[in-house]
């Protein structure tokens, strides 16, 4: 028997709401396996412990503040502390906290935030989004996805088209299906990945994959006949779809050439297979827009959600059902047997609901589109004449930095050396929340961010590339 059960955990909080740091990284140690962590090596340098957070900050166990340039993960878009978020929760939960909605049952918040999310997903070249299938993540709403799309296809009489096509580096999420899509070589050798009829093409990362020379235009382009070559190797008839994220955010926040997307448009309706557009992060505001498509103006068949739909405050995903797929589904299907337990969770719904309300009150996805976000691009883009720094870029509110050896010829360093763990370890010591993916430096700040916090981002990040600079030409990596 494992006796340490029987023990009573020690007092965490003390009377005065100073924790015990100490004490809560040996129980988390003892008892919590974390995501994407090598547990080992966290037992012996114990859990950075959050215990608040307020609008765009966050507090650790000993006190410190850091401003958290990644809402939480990619999520907090209506940022931390906002009471209207909590009281939908509560009054939903004293109505009615959990009724399913199989057999013919359906609740009201789920009701009200479909018709809602069908009103804010635009219709584009005569496309429009009447439906919502709900799930409580992104990961099952990618796997969601795999179903329908087979689903629809076994439903028209080709059966035979199942094979999805994904990209390298791409994110879909963590489950069999959803790391399957996801192009993680790390992810794939975990587990036999992907499951069969699951395929990859290139990324469109110029930065990485343009010839020398190459224009941003042209690479787009031939990075979108990536996808066109891949169809006819495995032949049109037997692919079911594509899916991809509109930018690519945990691949490191590579956002596409212009060209990209356009020409990605004309061949999925040449060969006519659907179009998955993944924007578990790029939804709700973080491009400017409700919806990512509208931006780069591309007409999916369906739309992975999750995140910030309910700004992370609880657990809510789904996926937007286009006309295509909704007609043959309703039309022809008879039952579909695929659904979730908490699919149209109630008090999710509900916080959904109060989120998109707070965002439309405070005109949010307009300000990131015509105010913050065109200032953030300009504050950033100064990042391009600090030495480290091979090419700093934004889109809407999320932005990348690229740290390089030599600037002039964009020389990456030695991977060994961690740059990108270096200046993350600054950015910790500063105050800051920065991701490092390998050496690219990537934020994704909350949608109520300010002018007057943006400067103090754009210092704090100064701070930690003249401090991974000094690092570096200390030991003597760096003339
Ligand atoms: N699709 C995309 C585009 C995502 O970014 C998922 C699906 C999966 O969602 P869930 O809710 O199942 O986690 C995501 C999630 C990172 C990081 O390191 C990114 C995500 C999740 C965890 C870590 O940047 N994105």
């Amino acid at each position: 028997m494992n006796t340490s059960t029987l023990i009573a955990p020690p007092a965490l909080v003390k009377r005065d709401q100073q924790h015990d740091t100490a004490a809560v990284q040996a129980l988390d140690s003892a008892h919590f396996i974390h995501p994407f962590t090598d547990h080992g090596d966290l037992a012996t340098r114990g859990s950075r412990v959050i215990v608040k957070a307020d609008n765009i900050y966050i507090w650790d166990s000993e006190g410190k503040r850091m401003l958290d340039a990644m809402s939480g993960l990619w999520c907090v878009n209506a940022g931390y502390g906002r009471k209207e978020l909590a009281d939908a929760a509560y009054q939903q939960m004293m109505t009615l906290p959990f009724y399913n909605s199989f057999f013919q049952t359906t609740n009201v918040p789920a009701v009200r935030l479909a018709a809602k999310l069908s009103s804010l997903a635009p219709s584009v070249g005569g496309r429009s989004f009447q439906h919502v299938f709900y799930s409580s993540s992104g990961s099952e709403s990618n796997d969601t996805n795999v179903r329908m799309v087979r689903r629809y296809w076994d439903l028209l009489g080709q059966p035979e088209r199942k094979v999805i096509i994904s990209r390298e580096n791409a994110y879909h999420g963590s489950t069999m299906a959803g790391a399957s899509l996801g192009g993680m070589s790390g992810m794939h050798a975990q587990g036999d990945l992907p499951i069969p009829n699951i395929t990859h093409i290139g990324q469109p990362y110029f930065t990485e994959n343009a010839r020398a020379g190459e224009s941003r235009a042209d690479f787009g382009v031939r990075a979108a006949r990536w996808l066109e070559e891949k169809i006819l190797a495995i032949g049109p008839d037997k692919v079911a779809a594509f899916i991809a994220e509109p930018v690519q955010g945990a691949g490191g926040v590579i956002i596409p050439p212009e060209t990209y997307w356009p020409e990605i448009q004309r061949i999925v309706d040449k060969y006519g297979i659907l179009l998955i557009s993944d924007e578990v992060i790029c939804a709700f505001g973080r491009l400017g827009h409700w919806f990512a498509y509208e931006k780069f103006g591309y007409r999916p068949d369906l739309v992975t959600f999750a995140k910030g739909v309910t700004s992370g405050y609880i657990p809510l995903g789904g996926v937007m059902v286009g006309d295509r797929v909704a007609k043959v589904l309703i039309d022809q299907g008879g039952e579909f047997n695929h659904g979730y337990t908490y699919s149209g969770h109630p008090v999710a719904c509900a916080v959904a609901l109060a989120n998109i309300e707070l965002m439309e009150r405070e005109g949010l996805v307009e300000r990131v589109k015509n105010d913050t976000g065109p200032y953030l691009a300009e504050r950033f883009e100064e990042l391009n004449a600090h030495p480290l720094v091979g090419l700093a870029e934004t889109c809407g509110f999320v932005g990348g930095l690229t740290l390089v050896k030599h600037k002039a010829t964009q020389a990456p360093f030695d991977a060994h050396l961690g740059v990108g763990m270096i200046c993350r370890a600054h950015c910790f010591n500063n105050g800051l929340i920065m991701r490092a993916v390998g050496d690219r430096m990537i934020i994704s700040p909350p949608l109520v961010t300010t002018r007057e916090q943006i400067d103090e981002l754009m210092g704090l990040i100064h701070t930690c590339l003249d401090a991974t600079l000094a690092d570096l030409r200390a030991q003597g990596q760096l003339a």
